[in-house]
């Protein structure tokens, strides 16, 4: 992967939480009022909507985790949708979010096939309305040892799985992007073997904090985000969270992932966040927290990014060195 200048990371011009909070405090008054959609107080006017219709296609109604990550400042929206990777619309932080913009995310289709009872097709629509749409904050780490932390709003894959049906065979989940010529200029920049293909071991997309997510920041994913559905698996590095997802696919064996494919040496299947262990050109003992004050910039980087009690039984008895 390719690592950029820092001084090309936008710095917030508010304060994350309490710009949060002040919204969140207005859509409860709006709620009360049945008044979702009207002047809405956006992140320092960032986000001008055209009309109010608009305003309130973008709003989520979500309810609280416990599974929700506390006592952690969260970036600031500017960051967190402006310091994108996302390579279908680029290859550079600003891409995503300056060329996204032609993506559409309505009509919009996911397939579960492979080994599953019967191959199946839902709209985004429903999709979003099959489980209550649950608030997370979990902390965000790339494996180019920048980090965010991001409240996502979404639901737990195993949901989807237990709708898909897979077969008792089926042992991998591979999550497939949209791949579109007409609308992402980045697929002939750079060759990742489109569509981007990213793949989890069962149990660790049946694990719960594994999510399916729809939002971030209380509203629809913006689309250099991942609009209109994708994954976050946050113990390990975010290239294994594919977004904007059209087919989940099951199978028997491992099956091929964009980076690892592109670097073998360089990117593992399981790629979970480990200090221990070295990328082949840089070091995973620390981080970079976009948008921190310079005091707080650099983070150690913690095993399986925080979540370790949670999700290191999952891989007793293997090698972490080896399958990195
Ligand atoms: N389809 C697709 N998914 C992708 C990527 C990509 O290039 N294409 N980049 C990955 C990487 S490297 C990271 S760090 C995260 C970034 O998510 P964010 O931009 O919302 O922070 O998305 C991941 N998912
Ligand atoms: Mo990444």
């Amino acid at each position: 992967m390719l690592i950029k200048k820092s001084n090309e990371i936008p710095s917030s011009e508010i304060t994350p939480k309490s710009a949060y909070l002040n919204r969140r405090t207005f859509m409860t008054g709006a709620a009360a009022l049945g008044a979702v959609g009207l002047g809405v107080d956006r992140v320092a006017g960032m986000i001008e909507p055209q009309d109010e219709v608009e305003a309130a296609a973008t709003k989520l109604q979500t309810v609280k985790s416990p599974l929700s990550t506390s006592g952690l400042e969260l970036t600031s929206y500017k960051d967190i949708t402006t310091y994108n990777n996302f390579y279908e619309f680029g290859v550079e932080k600003g891409d995503p979010a300056a060329n996204a913009g032609h993506l559409k995310v309505r009509p919009w289709t996911v397939t579960v096939d492979g080994l599953v009872k019967q191959k199946k097709t839902v709209g985004i629509d429903e999709l979003l309305s099959f489980r209550p749409i649950e608030e997370r904050v979990y902390r965000h780490r790339c494996v180019e040892a920048w980090s965010m932390v991001i409240p996502w709003a979404g639901y737990s894959l195993s949901e989807l799985i237990n709708w898909a049906e897979p077969l008792p065979k089926a042992k991998y989940v591979q999550f497939l992007s949209l791949k579109d010529s007409s609308v992402m200029p980045g697929l002939q920049q750079i060759d990742l073997g489109w569509p981007y293909s990213e793949g989890l071991r069962m149990d660790e997309a049946m694990h719960p904090l594994t999510l399916l997510t729809f939002g971030l920041y209380g509203e629809v994913l913006p689309n250099q985000d991942g609009a209109p559905v994708r994954l976050v698996v946050p113990w390990k590095y975010g290239f294994k969270s594919a977004k904007s997802i059209v087919k989940i696919h099951f199978t028997s064996d491992q099956p091929r992932t964009a980076w690892n494919e592109m670097a073998p040496r360089e990117y593992g299947f399981y790629s979970n966040v480990n200090p221990n262990v070295d990328h082949p050109r840089w070091s995973q003992k620390s981080e970079r927290r976009i948008g921190a004050s310079i005091f707080s910039q650099r983070q150690p980087t913690l095993m399986f990014n925080g979540y370790g009690d949670q999700v290191a039984s999952l891989y007793n008895g293997m090698d972490l060195k080896k399958n990195f």
